[in-house]
């Protein structure tokens, strides 16, 4: 095993009110029915599922505040997740989050913030998941989470574990994005954040792109989190997706991406999301994303 921790933390979050839209609450059956457990076993590390973060029901999705859609529960839900997600590290394990759409990345790397300060984020998106309520059209949390991250969005979102809770936009890198939002762009800019696109993945390749991926996220950082959300994939190869984007990562490259964040034997955390059951085709997507987490903890061809 390359990567340090052997004790992994399984925990689903059933979560859809990020997105919106039905069927990714699902997305932690899916992907447990997909055998994430005994591939995981398989590689030799000793996995205890912790079960589902409960999510409750909420009627009305604008709330008091506009613009942010189920704000009141997103936010309670994500204090959970990185409550557990510290404990669990703090207890020598290493999180492994099954998702549920993409606002729990929120708790998920505020709570392993807590034991890693200086934390390198892999942000695996077709997205750049950067929008505030100034700049969102949709009104969808999943698509702020990583503004939030940064330190800009709603209080109750920016301060769980602490305001000063941040990732440092240095040591944060994005994979596979081709749609970005306008507000999103200046932001991105702002910020300095490197963005490889699909055209910088065209052009470099995935070996070149990971490299300096790597040299970013590793700078100065006590560990890597990756963040897998499988719209970053082609949606003929991972259909089951809420807001799916044609021109994205193949298998073999999303393959490559996590063969390679392996090798680093820097991952402290990772959480995959997204997936949709609902719009999937055959268990695909769900089957996917199990196969990318067994490339990220150590599996191999040969
Ligand atoms: B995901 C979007 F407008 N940018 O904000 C938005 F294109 O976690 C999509 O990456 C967000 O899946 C997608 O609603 C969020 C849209
Ligand atoms: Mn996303
Ligand atoms: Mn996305
Ligand atoms: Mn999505």
């Amino acid at each position: 095993l390359a990567t340090k921790n052997s004790n992994i933390s399984l925990i689903g979050v059933p979560m859809q009110f990020g997105a919106d839209r039905a069927g990714v609450e699902m997305g932690p059956t899916a992907i447990r029915s997909s055998n994430i457990q005994t591939r995981l076993e398989a590689l030799g590390y000793r996995v205890n599922d912790l079960g589902d973060i409960h999510v409750n029901r909420v009627q009305d999705g604008y709330g008091p505040v506009a613009k942010l859609k189920y704000l009141a529960e997103i936010a309670r839900v994500n204090e959970e997740l990185a409550q557990v997600v510290s404990q669990e590290m703090g207890n020598g394990q290493l999180p492994l989050v099954i998702g549920g759409d993409h606002s729990i990345a929120i708790g998920t790397i505020k709570g392993v913030l807590q034991h890693k300060s200086r934390l390198g984020v892999i942000w695996f998106d077709a997205h750049t998941d950067v929008n505030t309520a100034e700049t969102t059209g949709s009104g969808n949390i999943h698509g702020m989470s990583l503004a939030v991250l940064l330190g800009y969005g709603h209080p109750s979102l920016v301060s769980i574990a602490g305001e000063h809770t941040r990732v440092n936009p240095r040591n944060v890198v994005i994979i596979g994005a081709r749609s970005v939002d306008p507000g999103e762009r200046i932001f991105l800019k702002e910020q300095g954040i490197r963005v490889f696109t699909m055209y910088d993945i065209d052009k470099y390749g995935m070996k070149a792109v990971m490299e300096e991926a790597m040299e970013r996220v590793t700078a100065g950082t006590d560990g890597v989190h990756l963040s897998l959300d499988l719209d970053g994939m082609d949606p003929m190869e991972a259909p089951g997706v809420g807001t799916p984007v044609r021109g994205g990562m193949s298998y073999r490259e999303s393959h490559f991406a996590m063969e390679m964040l392996h090798e680093s034997g820097m991952l402290v955390s990772a959480e995959v999301v997204e997936v949709n059951p609902i719009l999937d085709q055959n268990n695909m997507t769900a089957k996917a994303a199990v196969e990318l987490v067994g490339s990220v903890f150590g599996e191999r061809i040969l």
